[in-house]
């Protein structure tokens, strides 16, 4: 039997007797929450149900709005404003072409946060700050974190390349340490973080915060279908690939008979019969929870994650296998 989240016998999991610290900082106080934690926010896996679970264990709750409609997305903010009072989020996938419809919407129903994936949200930028609304830019490089400090990001979230879904080149073991020496705002590490190990990793490399995206995926609160959740839990370390090179979109999914299907077509270089292919195959996944021809976005962190847990367990045994950890580091140099 594999390791379990919050096993004793873990190394880091003992907390040796000594009451929690928390892990302020900039981070935590720009948002207002307890822990260093944003959720991803995924589309059709992220909803309100989650968002406000994960808010109300002390992180930032997201919802993902992907290509929602309006009207839907309006619906999500409503319901989570219903069920949590904590700070909580939207993401705008930009590459959806209602986007400019989406901001509106989200200007006018209000939230406390936006994150921004898959573009550059530089003409949003001026609207969301005059509302008030906190603004994370998911960025791959350090170009884009530099132009999105000069036209006033809050944060950005520096996502590397062994996360889910559509990705960038680096890895977050380099890109975090670079966007910590190249901004001022706090950097947040995305990509590959699953428990307190990945939380204390990206604290050593400059990150003030982390997402995580594939291990909310197995929230108890999550929606997606159960078929998916036992999915990731299964996954091992070479499970997922990344798919979509020709398109200029690529996105790394759990392979699968799609997966394959759409790698053939990669190297056909056949990129607009990979976008047909590829088209509704997310919510085929997450909603309908087909296996073989769903697109099974998720990071390479499936690997590490091993239960289906409440929110607030997976947000609490992080913090606590996270300040485990540093308080270790800070022993063993001698
Ligand atoms: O956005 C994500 N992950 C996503 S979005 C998504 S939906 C989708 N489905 C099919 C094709 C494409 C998207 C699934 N997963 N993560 C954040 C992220 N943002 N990763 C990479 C980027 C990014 C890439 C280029 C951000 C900015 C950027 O800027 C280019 C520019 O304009 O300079």
């Amino acid at each position: 039997m594999g390791r379990r989240h919050g096993d004793v016998d873990h190394a880091y999991s003992d907390t040796g007797g000594l009451t929690r610290m928390a892990l302020p900082t900039r981070l935590t106080d720009l948002l207002g929450i307890e822990h260093p934690i944003i959720q991803g926010g995924m589309a059709w896996t992220a909803t309100a149900e989650l968002a406000a679970a994960v808010s109300n264990a002390g992180g930032l709750g997201i919802i993902g709005a992907g290509h929602m409609p309006t009207v839907v997305l309006r619906d999500q903010i409503r319901l989570a404003k219903d069920l949590t009072d904590k700070p909580f989020g939207v993401n705008l996938m930009l590459l959806t072409p209602h986007i400019d419809e989406l901001v509106d919407m989200v200007l006018e129903e209000g939230v406390h946060a936006v994150t921004t994936g898959a573009g550059n949200p530089g003409k949003y930028m001026t609207a969301l700050k005059e509302h008030d609304i906190k603004v994370l830019t998911v960025v791959p490089s350090v170009a884009l974190a530099k132009r999105m400090e000069s036209i006033g990001t809050d944060a950005v979230i520096g996502e590397g390349m062994e996360a889910g879904g559509h990705i960038g080149e680096l890895t977050t073991f380099v890109l975090t340490p670079q966007l910590s020496d190249a901004v001022n705002v706090p950097v947040v590490a995305a990509g590959g973080i699953a428990d307190g190990r990945g939380v204390a990793a990206a604290f050593a490399l400059g990150a003030e915060g982390v997402q995580v995206g594939t291990r909310f995926m197995c929230a108890e609160e999550c929606t997606v279908h159960p078929s998916v959740k036992e999915r990731i839990i299964k996954a091992r370390d070479r499970d997922t690939v990344v798919t979509g090179y020709s398109t200029g979109h690529p996105v790394r999914v759990i392979k699968n008979k799609l997966s394959r299907m759409i790698e053939d077509l990669d190297r056909e270089n056949k990129p607009e019969e990979v976008e047909e292919l590829g088209s509704g195959k997310l919510a085929l996944a997450m909603r309908e929870g087909d296996l073989d021809m769903g697109s099974l976005m998720a990071g390479q962190a499936a690997a590490l994650v091993c239960q289906i847990q409440p929110a607030a367990t997976i947000v609490s045994e992080m913090m606590t296998e996270a300040e485990a950890v540093l308080r270790h580091l800070g022993t063993i140099a001698r």
